[in-house]
């Protein structure tokens, strides 16, 4: 996780981390690398409350992640446009500023909520909270967290996702993974994004980078897409489809009366006490 560049501070945090940074003392005198402790056990709790809220309505919550302008809105686009009509698809943005890419959405006809981050350089479950504030659940049976770009600090962050997608596009070349293992060994799928241009930057070589996937231990499944000619779409609709059915059948074997019990915060959810440290997060 980051913790020099300000980017802990949150508007759901602010309270527990005073600008100021690591070194900052707290009133109580605590010293901010405790607090960071804190900051991610609340972040986890939070986390654990937007996951059973999902659960609850049946709903499948994918947090896409990857450096600035790998494809993101691209690849979500595209996949709104192919998606069986049937799935209901609901959006999260996450940005520094603009409704930008919310609006790129939107004009899908799919509902959008843009989070604007100010500093931040991730989302967060706070955030990712007060937008499930404005999505009634039940209409939707799969979500979409665009986190910003980035490929550090989002990797630290329990949204209260199911699963990380991650993109790698062609154009930042195939050393990524060897350089922010974090981020990918916290992957379920990989998307080796803009796979269009592999022919004009040939300097990307796919193989080297499964190959630096092996090397930290990755097993998530890699995938070349192109959200421009469309190359590996089926593979990806296919592979989000049998994430749905996946999530479904666990829920008809693990009800959630069986860990969740009911809590209430204004709306109705679930809330857990399984709570784990873990922050390269893979749910199942
Ligand atoms: N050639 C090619 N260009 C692409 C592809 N996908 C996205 N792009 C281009 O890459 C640029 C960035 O795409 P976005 O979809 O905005 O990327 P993003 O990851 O959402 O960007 P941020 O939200 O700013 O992090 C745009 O100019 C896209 O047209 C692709 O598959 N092939
Ligand atoms: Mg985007």
């Amino acid at each position: 996780m980051c913790d020099t560049c300000g980017c802990n501070i949150t508007h759901g945090n602010e309270n527990f981390i005073k600008p100021g940074g690591k070194l900052h003392k707290t009133e109580s005198g605590k010293e901010a690398v405790t607090v960071l402790h804190n900051l991610l056990d609340e972040n986890d709790h939070t986390a654990m409350h937007n996951r059973d809220h999902f659960d609850q309505h049946n709903v499948l919550a994918i947090n896409l992640m990857s450096s600035p302008g790998a494809g993101k809105t691209a690849l979500l686009e595209a996949t709104i446009q192919q998606l069986d009509k049937n799935l209901r698809i609901a959006v999260i943005e996450g940005d520094l500023e603009t409704e930008n890419d919310a609006e790129r959405i939107r004009k899908h006809g799919v509902k959008a909520i843009q989070i604007s981050t100010g500093s931040a350089c991730h989302l967060d479950a706070h955030m990712i909270h007060q937008a499930l504030h404005n999505l009634d659940l039940k209409e939707f049976d799969i979500i979409f967290i665009e986190n910003v770009g980035n490929l550090v600090c989002p990797a630290s962050f329990d949204l209260g996702q199911h699963l990380n997608v991650t993109l790698l596009s062609v154009p930042e070349g195939d050393d990524k993974p060897a350089k922010y293992p974090v981020m990918f060994r916290a992957s379920d799928f990989v998307l080796i994004s803009k796979s269009d241009l592999l022919p004009i930057l040939d300097d990307f070589k796919p193989e080297r980078a499964r190959k630096y996937f092996q090397d930290i231990a990755s097993t998530a499944p890699i995938l070349e897409l192109s959200s421009k000619d469309k190359s590996g779409m089926s593979e990806w609709l296919a592979w989000i489809n049998q994430q749905i059915k996946t999530r479904k059948d666990y829920l008809k074997e693990h009800p959630l009366s069986s860990h969740s019990h009911s809590h209430t915060h204004g709306h109705v959810h679930t809330h857990s006490h399984e709570h784990t440290h873990d922050h390269v997060h893979k749910h199942v």
